[in-house]
């Protein structure tokens, strides 16, 4: 049988218009699967990662996030130093990058974070009167919120409020306002963005015996049933190795406390595979559990690089972690 050289460019051009292979081959989308791929198909709305303008702009972190994660938190650009560093000023040049980015990618986004004791300009933490510090509050949720009003999934409208013992942190809002200041931040926030969940995110909840723990849960059923707007608990789940078999439990804790529950930041030093897998299994128990949240792409880029507490190693290669995830999702 002969080919005439007409019909084999007409096969050639076919197969280029329909390729047979991956559309994304795995070079590109750097994993066997996609980790938010499988997280949607449970049901689940998102598995995402930290970033902002200064990862996405190098090395392999936009591909890796396009390819296996559904939903980005902004790690810094959103913070109230990075924001409003001096009164009434706003700089959001990097948050605008990534929630252009992220929406041009099909990401969700996270809104991180609005009132916070760390990350605080100066001229904020030395208010020392209820009148100013109310306004200032509502002024910077107003303008934040509203800027992307629409654009956000959810916000971390408070973070990390509580002691290890479950009282309340001594920071400027609650020595200036009292337990008001989570009524203040969360009605502001409700009417800045209507169609955002509402957040009150922390660390070390991550065993249901933990003071800090049942302080979130018994705190917050108070004031949902108090009125105030909150729609979600975050967990950020910053773990060490063996800490995830605390986990399941942990979080059938909080998510009975709000309409809505999330791990928000998770990352496991020296994990063991049982860490990733009882992590995932806990978000996948309780049916409010929204999603998944990675703090960082690649170990070298975490806040804590020792310990490898990352899905990605530095070389951008998807490690053993990533597979026992894909498998707990399986
Ligand atoms: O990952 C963030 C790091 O780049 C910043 O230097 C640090 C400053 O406090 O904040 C890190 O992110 C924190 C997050 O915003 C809140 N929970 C704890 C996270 C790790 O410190």
């Amino acid at each position: 049988m002969k080919f005439s050289l007409a019909s084999v460019l007409s096969v050639a051009s076919l197969a280029s218009a329909f390729p047979l292979t991956d559309p994304e081959p795995l070079f590109s989308r750097q994993a066997a699967e996609s980790i938010n791929a499988k997280m949607i198909a449970k049901g689940k709305k998102y598995f995402g990662t930290a970033t902002d303008q200064n990862r996405l702009t190098v090395g392999s972190n936009a591909a890796i996030i396009k390819a296996n994660f559904g939903q980005v938190t902004p790690e810094n650009s959103m913070k109230w130093e990075s924001t409003e560093n001096s009164k009434g000023n706003f700089n959001f040049a990097n948050a605008d990058y990534l929630v252009k980015w992220a929406t041009e990618n099909n990401q969700l986004i996270r809104g991180h974070t609005t009132v916070w004791h760390s990350q605080l300009p100066g001229w904020v933490s030395s208010i020392r009167d209820k009148a100013t510090l109310t306004s200032v509050m509502q002024n910077h949720i107003n303008t934040l919120l509203g800027r992307y009003k629409g654009q956000i999934y959810g916000w971390d409208v408070i973070n990390e409020m509580f002691e290890e013992n479950g009282g309340f942190r001594s920071s400027v809002f609650y020595n200036v306002l009292g337990q008001d200041f989570v009524r203040i931040a969360f009605e502001t926030a409700r009417a800045a963005d209507p169609n955002a969940k509402l957040y009150i995110n922390d660390y070390n909840l991550d065993s249901a015996s933990n003071a800090k723990t049942q302080s979130m849960v018994k705190n917050v059923k108070a004031w949902i049933a108090a009125g105030i707007p909150i729609d979600g608990i975050g967990s950020q789940v910053h773990l060490t190795s063996g800490q995830g078999a605390n986990a399941p439990a942990a979080m059938a804790a909080l998510c009975g406390a709000a309409p809505e529950c999330a791990m928000t930041e998770v990352d496991i030093q020296n994990s063991q595979a049982s860490d990733w897998t009882n992590v995932v299994k806990a978000c996948l128990n309780q049916a409010n559990c929204v999603g998944i949240t990675v703090w960082g792409v690649r170990d070298s880029d975490s806040w804590r690089p020792s310990g490898n507490p990352l899905l990605f190693d530095s070389s951008y290669k998807p490690k053993a972690a990533y597979n026992t995830v894909l498998a707990a999702l399986a």
